[in-house]
């Protein structure tokens, strides 16, 4: 059995601080009719996709912080996105910051959210990992400030039906981690779709920072191939604000094999034919959790205390 669905990545290039949404927005739609003109049913956005990478920045005029926020979602400005989708008869997953206030206080969340093809949001998903500092670190060109920005997301990893399949995601620096995809594995999932935004600074060590790109599909090619699903990465790259950013986003199959892969840092669709099937062969054979996952021989009291070498 084959259940295809066209997909489409639509990387984009910097956008700069004085960008206006409406015009990122612009750029947004361009990629999207491009991805529907190939065919594609869905396409995926990056990381934060209508504004810059704020988290670079020491903000703290609170009014200039919100503005990188949504706090409506679609607004009078992301509303021609859906308006776009449906006229085409596709969806989208759509990074963004998301401020929310309940009971008078402010909550922010690092957020994307799944729309189906009559522009009706249908999953929603809030960063789990978010990396770097909640306080600016001295002698650093560019701060990476996500725990002063956001709290970390409260909606799980869950999955959704659509597209004809098992739909997850998650952002950036979920997929260096493992649970990430287990977690949407073991629900049966068939595509993970995250977006990144990926400093080429953002360890402070040379020798690590120049494995940036590798590290970037090793860690998405690994999630790929050890939960059976399909994932697309999507980047926000080239030089923003003077931050260098990794691009390489990629459609990714169940076999851990790159199909298409972006060749520019600038805005830029990838596509593939993605059979969500392609999965089932190695989710009944080497990965049939049912069958051969032991998470109670694992040892569980690491996670319970901490501990890694039994006391002296
Ligand atoms: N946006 C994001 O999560 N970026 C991180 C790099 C920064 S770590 C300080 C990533 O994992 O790509």
């Amino acid at each position: 059995m084959s259940r295809f669905l066209i997909t489409a990545a639509a990387q984009m290039g910097p956008i700069s601080r004085s960008e206006t949404r409406k015009h990122t927005v612009r750029r947004l739609i361009e990629m999207m009719r491009e991805a529907r003109g190939r065919g594609a049913e869905l396409v995926v956005f990056t990381e934060l996709a209508l504004t810059t990478f704020f988290p670079r920045w020491m903000i703290e005029d609170e009014a200039e912080l919100d503005s990188f926020y949504e706090s409506a979602m679609p607004s009078a400005d992301t509303q021609p996105l859906f308006d776009e989708a449906r006229r085409l008869g596709m969806g989208f997953n759509l990074g963004y910051a998301e401020l929310v206030v309940e009971n008078g206080v402010k909550r922010r969340f690092n957020t994307s959210i799944l729309v189906n093809s009559k522009g009706e949001i249908i999953g929603k998903y809030r960063k789990v990992h978010l990396p770097g500092h909640d306080e600016p670190q001295p002698g650093r060109a560019f701060q990476h400030l996500e725990k002063r920005y956001f709290e970390p997301g409260d909606l799980g990893f869950g999955v959704f039906r659509g597209f004809g399949g098992v739909m997850g995601m998650a952002i950036c620096n979920d997929r260096r981690w493992p649970e990430t995809y287990r977690v949407m594995g073991l629900q049966g999932v068939d595509m993970v779709m995250l977006g990144y935004n990926t400093p080429f600074d953002h360890t402070g060590d040379e020798a690590v920072n120049s494995l940036t790109l590798f590290h970037n599909h090793l860690s998405m090619q690994a999630g790929a191939y050890q939960n059976a699903t399909w994932v697309v990465g999507c980047a926000k790259c080239g030089t923003e604000e003077g931050s260098r950013m990794g691009g390489q986003s990629v459609i990714i199959a169940p076999s851990g094999e790159i199909v298409a892969q972006a060749v520019t840092v600038q805005d830029e669709v990838i596509t593939a034919k993605c059979d969500l099937d392609m999965g089932r062969i190695y989710k009944e054979t080497i990965f049939n959790f049912a069958r051969h996952r032991r998470p109670e021989h694992y040892g569980l009291i690491v996670e319970r205390t901490g501990a890694i070498l039994p006391p002296e």
